[in-house]
């Protein structure tokens, strides 16, 4: 298996490149250094695939897919025309030999996914190391947050690894049961508890937000 972790550091984003060792095909979430990174390792972007519409960042996606064959992936409660293949929980993604499956995690946002592939999950911002994705915006909701975390993610083998789609601490990866014993705001908390911890954040609007939602529900491209 191939695997890359790529850093976007203005808004601390992660994105992953996976690829299968036998047919080379790869998938990614958008981003314009993947291209390259593609070239140079000989590998055939299959899927580009979207954990959400981002709040603080315009996905690549758009640009990625002009210049590959590649198919953009979303959740199907996106309801985005741009995606050529809308997902839901259960579904799987065929790469080369291998699958990657889609696991519905809503909260943050309705549409949020994780995707799991081997011995990880791609989290996005759903669950984050130590923490999760706020849900004061986009139709987030802490109480859905709390049943994606606790019954998808948290019932995944505690040696799951944990790659989230953001740090704001410079980690890379974590695993379920660190995160399970040791986040804060979820570690032995009850859904209420969980639900009052999100709405005393407070935190500032991401500062891209006017501009990315209504692009990246065009997968990026201009509105
Ligand atoms: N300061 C950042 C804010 C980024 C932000 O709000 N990120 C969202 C994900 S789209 C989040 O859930 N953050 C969780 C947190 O900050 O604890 C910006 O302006 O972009
Ligand atoms: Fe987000």
């Amino acid at each position: 298996m191939y695997f890359r972790q790529l850093f976007h550091i203005e808004s601390s984003t992660y994105t992953y490149i996976l690829a299968d060792n036998t047919w080379r095909d790869a998938v990614a979430e958008g981003s314009d250094e993947v291209l390259q990174i593609l070239r140079n390792e000989g590998l055939h972007l299959t899927h580009i695939l979207e954990t959400h519409l981002h709040a603080d960042h315009i996905s690549a996606a758009h640009k990625l897919r002009e210049q590959t064959d590649a198919q953009v992936v979303l959740s199907v409660r996106a309801q985005a025309d741009c995606a050529d293949i809308a997902v839901d929980d259960g579904d799987f993604l065929v790469l080369g030999d291998d699958v990657i499956r889609v696991l519905a995690t809503p909260g943050h946002t309705p549409e949020s996914l994780s995707f799991r592939w081997h011995d990880r999950v791609f989290t996005g911002d759903a669950l984050l190391i130590g923490g999760c994705g706020r849900t004061d915006f986009q139709s987030g909701d802490a109480g859905n947050l709390y049943d994606s975390i606790t019954t998808k993610l948290f019932t995944l083998p505690d040696e799951t690894l944990v790659y989230p789609g953001h740090d704001y601490h410079g980690r890379r990866v974590s695993c379920i049961g660190e995160e399970k014993y040791n986040n804060p705001r979820l570690a032995n908390k009850s859904r209420e508890e969980f639900i009052a911890i999100m709405a005393a954040l407070n935190l500032p609007l991401p500062k891209l937000i006017d501009v990315s939602v209504p692009a990246n529900r065009l997968c990026g491209a201009n509105p």
